[in-house]
């Protein structure tokens, strides 16, 4: 995988002609193998063949230090899925919230936002693309429909995805936080019971297939102490909309192009 810049005109004109939205600021390729990597929070030698992608770019609070947070990441593909590797400094990590469902966005957290079909588009209480939240105890959650009063209703997703992470033990003790990721399409939907319990649908992962465009983003929520997040730092330039870069959780137009690919171009 490669970033490549997409602002020639030729590309921009390509671009403009898609009925979508979709952030043309940059664009990744994830290379295929056929060796599914190990997810236990070790750089096996497999990743070697996929280049790494910056984590740098700002969306709240204010730009961390190196030592407060910086971060860069791969990405592989196979039929069955996704596979995502995050190198995280991070000095301290923090979850306070100890309920999942609970301002999760407030805890450390790695964040992946996926548009299966790269449609763009409006998705904060639907399924047309999803903003899977890890917490460090590897949950994962995103927001579902809303409530008949109009509130945000926190789903666990952790079906979707597989998730580990461990320190490395010589300075500065970086994270490698590695991820399995099912992609799922626009067909995931879920109904809650008279009991309150949420059963899914029977949508199953798409098998991946080679020259596949996504949408897809990469953040990382950092929190070493406060109420809130300190910040949230991103993989894609996101232009602000009344002066908010916090788009990524609802508008899929601010993620990136991810094309899986055979070999990288
Ligand atoms: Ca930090
Ligand atoms: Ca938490
Ligand atoms: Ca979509
Ligand atoms: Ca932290």
């Amino acid at each position: 995988m490669k970033t490549k810049k997409l602002n020639g005109f030729a590309n921009v004109l390509l671009l403009s002609g898609l009925p979508t939205l979709m952030n043309i600021s940059y664009a990744l390729e994830a290379k295929h193998s056929h060796v599914a990597p190990k997810i236990d929070g070790v750089m096996d030698t497999l990743w070697q063949a996929a280049p790494w992608q910056p984590l740098n770019q700002h969306i709240l609070g204010e730009m961390p230090s190196k030592e407060d947070f910086s971060g860069r990441f791969k990405v592989i593909w196979d039929e069955n899925k996704i596979y995502l590797l995050a190198e995280i400094q991070d000095d301290i990590l923090f979850d306070s919230h100890p309920n999942p469902l609970d301002a999760y966005w407030d805890d450390d957290c790695l964040e992946i936002f996926i548009d299966e079909d790269r449609s763009g588009g409006e998705h904060q209480f639907n399924f047309n693309a999803f903003a899977y939240h890890i917490a460090l105890d590897n949950q994962v959650v995103d927001i579902g429909y809303k409530t008949k009063d109009g509130q945000a209703d926190f789903m666990l997703l952790n079906e979707h995805l597989t998730s580990a992470w461990r320190r490395q033990v010589n300075p500065p003790h970086k994270l490698i936080w590695e991820v399995a990721l099912d992609v799922y399409d626009d067909s995931f939907a879920y109904l809650t019971t008279q009991e309150g319990i949420k059963k899914f649908n029977d949508a199953k992962p798409v098998t991946l297939t080679a020259n596949k465009e996504l949408g897809f983003m990469l953040a990382y929520c950092d929190n070493d102490g406060s109420e809130s997040r300190e910040n949230f730092i991103g993989s894609v330039a996101i232009k602000p909309k009344n002066g908010d870069k916090n788009l990524g959780y609802k508008d899929a137009g601010v993620f990136a192009q991810l094309t899986l690919v055979e070999h990288l171009h």
